[in-house]
């Protein structure tokens, strides 16, 4: 008979527990896939709303009663609170924590400033403090914590722009993004938690909101096509961002929390790009010229405009060794032939009568 031993043979590695917020929106989709390939089980907050908010993590979705295959699970919370924050993580106890929550949308921010400043800036604090009290409770210091940063942040602040650029922002949104920057930073330094910030630009796909403006052009790109739409209304078409594929840059939150000590990382494909170039790439790919379908609309415009976004991600190269694999082109044609596709579905509905071809996405 064998002696024993303090590490059984046949011991199971443990495997590692996420918690997202944000898993229903389009990073919360490419992290979850990104965590479940590489083992983990994720735990995925989501927030009550009157229809069903979980299309993109649908496909990934597996009934919890399937308890043994069931590795992504969904709890009811909201970043506005704190008592559902603090629940989950106690419950789940998890080894990484991604705040990935926010209410996304910079025009819609001079809307509802109120609210995005306390999802976004508020919503960061709850979660820390959760975070922060559940680790002096149970002693668990590994837990990791990742703030989703943006290059929102920087604002007017000409490029290229890197970690120790000046933050000037010129949206509630992105103020909001700062706040929530520099409780962070804080709670890293005052209670020593392994916390990071990616400050990530602009990230795109297939799942990217359809009010976000790669994606309106996309889709009105497919339903043009297709003969759905014959006019597409758009705002300041001068504006340049540093687009990327937002499939890339989950792995870079993943590398930062892999690290031996928390740090801040700029996440960019060091290219710029105007929303006429994007307007120039896409409908270009299906043989249309923009001009004969764009209409500016003065309601689209922002009270004060992000000019010029590129980022220096010299660092995350260097340090974490992410770099992005989807260029600015095929990132193009990767949206414009997904939404190609479901103008297509949506032209099926249209000629069988069950949908009305004027319903603007
Ligand atoms: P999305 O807008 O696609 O997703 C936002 C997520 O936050 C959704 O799951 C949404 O839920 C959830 N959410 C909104 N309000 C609340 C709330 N009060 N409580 C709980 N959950 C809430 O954003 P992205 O996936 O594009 O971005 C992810 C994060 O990264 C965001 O914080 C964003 O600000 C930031 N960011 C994004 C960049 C990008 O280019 N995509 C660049 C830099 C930063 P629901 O589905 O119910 O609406
Ligand atoms: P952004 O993305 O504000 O950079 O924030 P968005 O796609 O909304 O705007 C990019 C630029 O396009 C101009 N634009 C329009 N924008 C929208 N939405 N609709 C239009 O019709 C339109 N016409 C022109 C805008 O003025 C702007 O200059 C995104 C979000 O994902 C944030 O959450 C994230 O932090 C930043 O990227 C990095």
């Amino acid at each position: 008979m064998a002696e024993p031993s303090e590490t059984p043979q046949n011991s199971e590695p443990k495997i590692k527990v996420a918690l997202i917020t944000g898993i229903t929106g389009q990073d919360g989709s490419y992290l979850t896939e990104f965590l479940l390939s590489k083992g983990y089980e994720v735990h995925g907050l989501i927030r009550r709303s009157s229809n069903f908010n979980t299309q993109r993590i649908n496909h990934i979705y597996i009934d919890p009663h399937n308890a043994n295959k069931a590795r992504m699970k969904l709890h009811y919370a909201d970043l506005t609170d704190a008592s559902s924050l603090r629940r989950w993580i106690d419950t789940i106890a998890p080894d990484e924590v991604y705040n990935l929550a926010a209410q996304s949308h910079v025009a819609v921010s001079f809307e509802i400033p109120d609210y995005t400043a306390d999802v976004v800036a508020t919503g960061t604090l709850r979660l820390l403090e959760a975070v922060r009290s559940h680790i002096a409770e149970t002693g668990r210091t590994h837990i990791k914590y990742y703030q989703a940063g943006s290059s929102e942040m920087f604002g007017s602040t000409p490029p290229p722009q890197a970690e120790d650029t000046p933050f000037h922002p010129r949206s509630p949104y992105a103020v909001a993004k700062c706040a929530a920057h520099w409780y962070t930073v804080n709670y890293r330094e005052a209670y020593g938690i392994f916390a990071c910030n990616g400050i990530l630009f602009n990230h795109e796909s297939p799942r990217r909101g359809e009010n976000f403006v790669t994606r309106k052009i996309t889709r009105a790109v497919g339903r043009i096509k297709i003969g759905l739409q014959s006019k597409l209304f758009l705002g300041n078409l001068q504006a340049s961002r540093d687009w990327g594929f937002a499939g890339d840059y989950v792995e870079a939150m993943w590398m930062m929390l892999q690290q031996e000590k928390p740090d801040d990382y700029v996440v960019a494909t060091e290219e710029s790009h105007s929303v006429e170039e994007f307007l120039e790439a896409a409908f270009g790919y299906v043989g249309l010229n923009w001009r004969d379908h764009v209409v500016i609309d003065k309601r689209y415009f922002r009270p004060s405009e992000v000019d010029n976004l590129k980022g220096d991600a010299s660092k995350a190269k260097k340090v974490l060794g992410w770099k992005p694999k989807v260029g600015f082109q095929q990132l193009v044609k990767m949206m414009v032939d997904e939404d190609v596709e479901t103008a297509k579905r949506e032209k099926v509905l249209v000629d069988a009568g069950y949908m009305d071809a004027q319903q603007q996405p």
